[in-house]
């Protein structure tokens, strides 16, 4: 099964989308049915046959009974299938955030997503992690969604319907998940030339892994109070500029967060795995993975390499 699959929800929102997009295939599958039998029954008893006259069969002109049918009919179904849209889009947008919900901001980056969780002191980049939420005791997510740049659109099929992010203006979404797992998707709305590689990972933990996982992405980063040769040329390179490690001077916001950079899979919103090979070769040349990403290769020689990337595998 295709991991963006529409048609397996997990998550309250997902499965209301779901149930109404079955409601209106099944809708507009027996309309399809009727008005295909009606055709192939017509051509097929009407057929023109050997011994035909040639002449036009008797016209039948003006039946009100008829028109009646084929104009009210019509509009009885599009105003039922409006309705049950109309019940599904309200009851999405009108949910409000209770007792217990997680808040999330979401900033699109061209190519890559800031995910800021305010009451829990947590910055991090490209992997949202959220709780399950048990039916007895819901706790939904809530995110606020931002653009630093331009239109972006955060949709992860099997968690929740489309919303965009757009620059100078506030959207929100919500996702109350049901089953724990790894839940992928993708930007939504063109924004440049890296687009397609700027995938969205939700991870849905149990409540438990999850606070496991707030506790650490909330701590500053553990150096263990020596400053490594790498911590030296990060620091002193414009890395800084770009890219925050909490507890140390790096506080840039223009790149993602690395205080935790160990914890997360993948490197670049979801466009390599994670591995030291990766991590140094993106280093080196973003634009070797991502052509024309807004990281620009840093010129670091060899031994600088090695010595970033070592100091970049102690951000756990
Ligand atoms: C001009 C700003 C800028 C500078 C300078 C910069 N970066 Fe980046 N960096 C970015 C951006 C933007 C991204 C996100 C790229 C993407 O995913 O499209 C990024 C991504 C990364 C990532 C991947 C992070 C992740 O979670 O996927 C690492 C690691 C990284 N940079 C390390 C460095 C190091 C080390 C330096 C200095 C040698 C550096 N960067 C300098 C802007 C910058
Ligand atoms: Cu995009």
């Amino acid at each position: 099964m295709s991991p963006t699959n529409i048609f397996a929800p997990a998550s309250t929102s997902a499965k209301w989308i779901f149930d109404l997009s079955l409601f209106v295939l099944s809708v507009t599958a027996v309309i399809f049915l009727v008005v295909f039998a009606l055709l192939a029954y017509s051509v097929v008893k009407f057929r023109r046959r050997r011994g035909d006259d040639g002449r036009e069969p008797p016209q039948v002109y003006g039946s009100n009974q008829v028109e009646l049918a084929w104009t009210v009919l019509p509009i009885l179904i599009v105003v039922t299938l409006f309705m049950a849209t109309a019940r599904v889009v309200t009851a999405i947008q009108n949910a409000s955030p209770r007792a217990g919900a997680v808040e999330v901001i979401a900033i699109g980056h061209q190519y890559w997503w800031e995910y800021r969780f305010p009451d829990l002191n947590v910055v991090t980049a490209n992997e949202l992690h959220l709780p399950v939420s048990d039916p007895a005791h819901p706790s939904p997510t809530f995110i606020t969604l931002l653009s630093a740049d331009t239109d972006h659109s955060f949709w992860v099929p099997r968690l929740a319907g489309k919303t965009d992010l757009i620059p100078n203006r506030v959207n929100r979404m919500w996702i109350e998940p049901t089953e724990p797992g790894l839940y992928l998707g993708q930007c939504a709305q063109y924004c440049g030339t890296q687009h397609a590689k700027m995938l969205l990972r939700v991870y849905v933990d149990s409540r438990e892994a999850f606070d496991r996982w707030i506790q650490e992405q909330s701590q500053p980063a553990g150096t263990g109070g020596t400053v490594s040769v790498g911590q030296k040329i990060f620091e002193s390179t414009s890395c800084i500029n770009c890219h925050s490690v909490t507890g140390t001077a790096a506080n840039g916001r223009f790149g993602p967060d690395l205080t935790h950079l160990m914890s997360r899979e993948t490197l670049a919103a979801g466009a390599v795995p994670n591995t030291p090979d990766n991590l140094r070769r993106w280093i080196q040349n973003p634009d070797a993975m991502k052509p024309g990403s807004r990281m620009p290769p840093m010129g670091l020689g060899d031994r600088e390499l090695d010595a970033v990337t070592a100091y970049l595998e102690t951000l756990r």
